[in-house]
């Protein structure tokens, strides 16, 4: 049986995706060059080195490390301008009345964000509390499409990866959770998330008892 849900956090519970876009955009403009939304996809989920590799590659630029860990510490800067400002308000429609669902239901829940600022947004948006356990980019080595987010969270709340389901809105993290042995609601378009079991726009349009009942199959 499903015991747990396992959640990411940017663009699932609140959409901080535009603004870690946001701030990457601003970085590849400074350096010279541009990143579109779609080439944003590619960035979802994976961590914020990793995301600088990808956008020097694309800008057909190498650097050395230390200047690469100059860039990295301005995006985050920007970025943390930006989710400093967010409250309440920013959690995304449908969160609160699902997380209702899921405390009846008795599931346990874990965030599984390769997110370093996961647990500021979360005090920020008053969520601290609403989590079983927390795994965020500080607990991790690898980020998705790696499982370890996610094997780790189940770890945590002692239960087999066959009894959890993930909820994610990237291709990495979709993966990451099919890679740990889960099953994944991909949350966005279908035409994006290919590998997800179940897709639903948000989580606005689904209900625990809908998503139990399929991943029960
Ligand atoms: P930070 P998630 C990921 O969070 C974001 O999707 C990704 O865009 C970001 O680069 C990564 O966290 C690292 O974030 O720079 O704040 O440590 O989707 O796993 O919740
Ligand atoms: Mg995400």
């Amino acid at each position: 049986p499903i015991k747990a849900f396992l959640f990411d956090l940017d663009g699932v519970i609140v959409d901080t995706a535009i603004y870690h876009y946001q701030a990457w955009r601003r970085l590849a403009n400074e350096l010279g060059f541009d990143i579109s939304e779609e080439f944003n996809e590619r960035l979802k989920g994976v961590s914020r080195m990793d995301s600088l590799d990808i956008i020097l590659a694309h800008g057909g630029m190498t650097l050395p490390d230390e200047k690469k860990e100059e860039l990295a510490a301005q995006k985050n800067q920007w970025y943390l301008d930006l989710v400093s400002r967010m409250t309440s308000d920013d959690i995304l429609p449908g969160v609160a009345t699902f997380f209702s669902q899921v405390h009846k239901a008795n599931l346990l829940t874990a965030l599984g964000s390769v997110s370093k600022n996961a647990p500021m947004i979360l005090e920020r948006i008053g969520m601290s509390d609403a989590f079983d356990a927390i795994i965020d980019g500080t607990k991790i080595s690898k980020g998705k499409p790696d499982p370890e987010v996610f094997t780790k969270g189940a770890a945590e709340l002692e239960v087999d990866p066959d009894e959890c389901v993930v909820f994610e809105d990237a291709v990495a993290g979709v993966e990451a959770g099919k890679r740990g042995g889960m099953f994944v609601v991909g949350l966005g378009s279908p035409d994006v998330l290919t590998q997800a079991d179940l897709v639903a726009a948000s989580l606005d349009v689904l209900t625990v008892d809908d998503v139990l009942a399929k991943a029960s199959v």
